[in-house]
């Protein structure tokens, strides 16, 4: 017979810790509740990606040109319905949307946050039933009254109140911070309830693992190659040479790298000197997470929390993981890139 530990639910933990806050109202609990909502539908969705008419393109781009995936259409929209019928929320930036979708209904208008979410981060792994991933941050509005503005979503990742990343991969797990540390649920699907697993996730003291495209190397700035060949020496002390270990889904890449101890990295080119990752909603809310387990996030030169968002969908280049290891990284960078 299989016997289990006491549980304690999402739901009891977010009240749990909510009670910290004798005057708050239980709005953000109920927005995250709102999201992890929306995550198990998702989530049922891409575990029958395979069964359904639903892997494949839906013959659409969204605004960066990017072909759109039927499930990333499904997951925005899933994302966008819970979060305006939960009413706690009256502005969302989307990976998939242009603008920022501001809330005017009767209700929405009341919500006190606003969220920028990449909806199904990594799609294009969707096929091979490699791991994807939700990714999201939420800040508290800035303009007092009607729907949500860009303004109040160009606030930089120091405002963030709490994010978070679900990944669907061999389990589902939510994980978020509000600034009080890190902790994970794993979705029980006999049940559909996410369950605290992984309490004050922080990373490993000693790490081995560096995450990045090296296909793009001939690209890479000097800097960035001299630390790759740097994680390539041999050093005992050091653990090195280190191990290479990449995805392609950054929720994923990320989460590994979280448990395991490891830096992912999606430095500049020279040809694109920000990056791929979009700062409002891959880049801030994985810093913050990174931050609160211990760890530093970085565009190799500025902790990335600090940048000023200009645009919804600019792009930032991203060193994260523990920071013994990010800081070795900014080294190489100081030294033979600089800013
Ligand atoms: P997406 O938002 O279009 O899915 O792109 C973001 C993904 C990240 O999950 C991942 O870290 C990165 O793109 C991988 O890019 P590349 O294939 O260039 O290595
Ligand atoms: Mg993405």
């Amino acid at each position: 017979m299989r016997t289990r530990k006491s549980i304690k639910t999402l739901t009891e933990f977010i009240i749990e810790r909510q009670q910290e806050y004798p005057h708050a109202k239980g709005a953000l609990t109920r927005l995250l509740n709102d999201i992890a909502t929306a995550a198990k539908i998702v989530n049922r969705e891409v575990n029958s990606a395979g069964l359904v008419d639903i892997l494949g393109y839906a013959g659409k781009e969204n605004v960066q040109g990017e072909a759109q995936k039927k499930l990333d259409i499904f997951a925005n929209d899933q994302f966008i319905t819970a979060l305006q019928a939960g009413a706690e929320c009256c502005a969302i930036a989307s990976e998939e949307n242009e603008k920022v979708i501001s809330f005017k209904n009767e209700f929405s208008e009341l919500g006190k946050y606003v969220i920028a979410i990449d909806p199904l981060d990594g799609s294009s792994n969707i096929e091979a039933n490699v791991s994807i991933g939700t990714i999201f941050s939420i800040y508290r509005r800035k303009s007092e009254i009607g729907g949500g503005t860009l303004d109040d979503l160009l606030q930089p990742g120091v405002n963030m109140v709490a994010a978070g990343y679900v990944i669907y991969g061999s389990s589902t797990m939510l994980v978020f911070t509000t600034g009080k540390g890190v902790n994970g649920f794993t979705l029980d699907p006999s049940v559909g309830i996410f369950c605290l697993s992984h309490e004050d996730m922080r990373f490993p003291e000693k790490s081995n693992i560096y995450s990045i495209n090296e296909g793009n190397y001939i690209h890479f700035q000097e800097g960035v190659k001299k630390y790759l060949k740097y994680c390539q020496e041999e050093d005992p002390v050091t653990n090195r040479p280190y191990t290479s270990r990449y995805i392609g889904s950054l929720v994923a890449d990320f989460h590994r790298n979280l448990i395991k101890g490891g830096i992912f990295i999606y430095p500049g080119t020279k040809k694109n000197p920000k990056g791929k990752l979009r700062l409002l909603y891959e880049c801030n809310p994985v810093a913050f997470i990174a931050e609160q387990a211990g760890g530093k996030a970085t565009d190799g030169f500025n902790r990335i929390m600090n940048i000023q968002p200009e645009s919804l969908h600019q792009r930032a280049p991203l060193f994260v993981g523990p920071k013994d290891m990010v800081e070795k990284a900014e080294e190489f960078l100081k030294e033979h890139s600089p800013a």
